[in-house]
């Protein structure tokens, strides 16, 4: 970790134009931009790598994930990716004709990416309540059931390509989904034979909000859960980056064979032979052994324990942030920490920006600058939460660092009316919050 004045950040800050993805990551002291592929790797996952086999095809490595995969999720098929957006881009092409609808728990960033590409249009069709940052209830990330149906009889069945769960809600907070919503979900689906895929970015987080939450799961092992989870999808996408606790990779997995032939004909244009997708052999290994540490329990309830703890600091401290912490991160409420900025100014982006300023702490905003333009209209998405993630690696940083992440946000609130508004001063076409450069509203 190296230590930097505040003085030396204003400097780093200007030639990043404002934007934390644009820093460079020794000018950080604490980064919390976000848990993907950040994370360490076990001693047993780099034994793993080094039996890397690196054979073009038939890798053993890829049994040995395929079958942790398919006990772990049940699946049959495993098409690994070089990460999750990769396994985005093959679902979305052999599952979406164009002019479908895609309804979803809230939006991500690369998935409607994806989805939009194909011709799809995304429906949002999560509870109304996930809108609320204030509000603390648990499985916020729940399919409003209702809006799913509506949607069905406006639009037909023949023209929802698929439903698509994620488990957690990265940016309703890292909200989990019940089992109970799961089921019914499945239920309705089948019964105008809609099939439901799942981001499983971060599922064994949300299969830790289910042990500890949900009626009747408490005895049950978090293996247990997530392979009930599963059994209420058809297939799903995972960024391995989070969940599998390596720092590359990806995969698809379905039951489908025709699907599944699909899926095949693309990974070779896309990403690689069907048995290494976009992953080394020894990738593929770390990835196995990665998602066999990830269900074991002692791990899991630290991670979301020490999200949990980072949050109840700062609520402690009176700092407004999207209620109840979620698995992953805990997300600071830009519109109550700068209420005299207008969403148009950006004023998440401004407080990580500012945050950085203050103490070194690299977030990430996620809010109307992550949610991009209307495809149709060209206007901003607005979204209801203009929120900064303070994102934690996995088994890297301790408590002591997150007492001064929390010290630092507070030192910032007490001078908040500082903070500035920002304006673009290039924004790219897409996924613009990775590239874009703003500059201070005087
Ligand atoms: N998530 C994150 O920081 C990394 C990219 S920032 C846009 O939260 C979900 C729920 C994700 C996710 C990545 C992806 C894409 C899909 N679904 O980054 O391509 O949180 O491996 O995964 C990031 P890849």
């Amino acid at each position: 970790i190296g230590i930097s004045t505040e003085a030396e950040r204003v400097e780093h800050l200007k030639a990043a134009h404002y934007n934390p993805f644009l820093l460079r990551s020794r000018d950080v002291i604490i980064d919390l931009m976000t848990d993907s592929g950040t994370g360490a790797m076990s001693a047993h996952q780099w034994a793993g790598v080094m039996e890397g086999d690196e054979a073009y095809a038939g890798s053993r490595n890829f049994s040995h994930l395929e079958e942790t995969v398919r006990d772990i999720f049940g699946f049959q098929h495993l098409v690994p990716t070089h990460q999750g957006r990769g396994a985005e881009n093959l679902l979305s092409q052999i599952a979406i004709k164009p002019g479908q609808y895609v309804p979803g728990n809230m939006y991500f960033t690369t998935t409607r990416y994806h989805q939009e590409r194909n011709g799809g249009t995304f429906v949002d069709i999560i509870r109304d309540e996930a809108h609320d940052a204030s509000l603390s209830i648990p499985f916020k990330g729940n399919i409003d059931l209702d809006k799913l149906q509506r949607l069905i009889d406006e639009k037909g069945a023949e023209n929802i390509a698929y439903v698509c769960l994620a488990v957690t809600v990265n940016l309703a907070g890292g909200q989990p989904v019940s089992m109970k919503n799961m089921k019914e979900v499945r239920e309705l689906t089948d019964r105008y034979g809609i099939k439901v895929f799942y981001d499983a970015t971060r599922c064994v987080e949300n299969a830790f909000f289910i042990k500890e939450q949900e009626e009747g799961y408490g005895d049950k092992s978090i293996r247990e859960i997530v392979r009930e989870m599963f059994s209420y999808a058809d297939g799903c996408t995972m960024s391995g980056k989070k969940d599998c606790l390596v720092n590359i990779g990806g995969f698809l997995c379905m039951n489908d064979e025709k699907l599944f032939e699909k899926a095949k004909e693309l990974v070779v244009v896309y990403e690689g032979m069907p048995s290494y997708g976009g992953m080394a052999g020894r990738d593929m290994e770390a990835m196995a052994i990665g998602l066999k540490e990830a269900v074991q329990y002692e791990y899991i309830e630290h991670r979301v324990k020490q999200v949990r703890y980072l949050g109840d600091k700062l609520r402690e401290a009176g700092i407004p942030i999207v209620e109840p912490t979620g698995g992953h991160a805990v997300f600071i409420d830009a519109r109550r920490f700068c209420p005299h900025l207008t969403q148009d100014q950006f004023p998440a982006q401004s407080l990580a920006a500012n945050l950085y300023l203050e103490s070194g702490v690299r977030s990430m905003e996620r809010g109307i600058v992550s949610a991009g333009r209307d495809k149709i209209t060209g206007d901003h998405h607005r979204p209801k939460l203009e929120t900064v993630r303070l994102t934690i690696p996995r088994r890297v940083y301790t408590y002591r660092h997150m007492d001064l992440v929390a010290a630092a946000v507070q030192s910032l609130y007490e001078k908040r009316e500082n903070i500035k508004g920002l304006r673009f001063v290039y924004e790219p076409a897409q996924l613009r919050f990775f590239t874009a450069r703003f500059e201070e509203i005087s």
